[in-house]
């Protein structure tokens, strides 16, 4: 595993798409599981990526090229992901989003996959949300939960913001909060929530508790 996950990462820093995206649909089309390649290929090939040139620019560009591959190899999941589903279902909807000037999405994309494959109704909304239309969504598609994604912790005083609106005109609706920011911060910034979930592992724990 180690040597493929090491092949594949090489791919990206070479910015070879067709052959990383390859790379991927090949392990998936051998039968490897679709949780194995999230957690050992696509999660890492941006979460442990650093940018080692000196020139801010040229690593904001290459950081682009990257994360726009690793999008691509994301959305080519899906048809394995509508297998390994099979007939799971919970009777129970979530709304994915990133708030406002959240423009890290790939980890909001994993967990609306997630919520997918153990059974929810799973909708993701968007990166960079305005919180009016977050609150339009919640009205109008009624979901169990708003899962909200944060990376950058600045976002958080809007994100407050926004969840302190919709429990006031929601009481019901169940906020669950996930993302970078949200692991360090979350305590600290005395945001409301009903849950902090942050992987497949607690979205498989919700779902046993619902099911
Ligand atoms: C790709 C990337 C970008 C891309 C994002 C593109 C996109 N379409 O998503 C772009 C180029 C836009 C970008 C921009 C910026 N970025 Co940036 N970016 C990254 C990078 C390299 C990877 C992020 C990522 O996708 N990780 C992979 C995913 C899968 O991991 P994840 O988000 O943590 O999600 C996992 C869990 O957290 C969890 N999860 C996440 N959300 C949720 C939600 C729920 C409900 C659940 C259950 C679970 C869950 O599940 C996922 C799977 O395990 C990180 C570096 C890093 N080490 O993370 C920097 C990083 C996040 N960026 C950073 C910064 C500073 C910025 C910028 C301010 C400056 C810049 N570099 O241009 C802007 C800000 C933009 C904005 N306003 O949001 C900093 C953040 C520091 C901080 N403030 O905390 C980081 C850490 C880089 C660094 N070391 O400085 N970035």
């Amino acid at each position: 595993m180690k040597t493929k996950i090491n092949e594949f990462i090489k791919l990206l820093d070479n910015e070879e798409k067709d052959k990383a995206i390859m790379y991927i649909l090949n392990l998936l089309d051998s039968g490897n599981d679709i949780l194995d390649i999230y957690e050992y290929f696509i999660i890492p090939a941006l979460a442990d990526y650093n940018c080692d040139n000196d020139q801010e620019e040229i690593c904001i560009w290459k950081e682009h090229t990257r994360t726009s591959i690793v999008r691509t190899i994301l959305e080519n999941t899906y048809p394995y992901l509508i297998k390994a589903k099979g007939n799971k279902k919970i009777n129970k909807s979530v709304i994915v989003a990133c708030p406002q000037e959240e423009y890290h999405e790939i980890g909001a994309i994993i967990a609306t996959n997630y919520f997918y494959l153990e059974g929810f109704k799973a909708k993701y909304i968007g990166a960079n949300t305005p919180s009016e239309e977050i609150i339009s969504a919640v009205k109008i598609l009624k979901p169990d939960y708003l899962a909200l994604s944060i990376t950058n912790y600045y976002n958080l005083i809007q994100t407050k913001k926004l969840i302190n609106t919709l429990k006031a005109s929601y009481p019901n609706l169940k906020i669950i909060l996930g993302g970078q920011a949200i692991k360090k911060y979350a305590n600290k910034s005395k945001i409301q929530y009903d849950l902090i979930l942050n992987s497949y592992e607690d979205i498989k724990k919700l779902s046993g508790d619902l099911s």
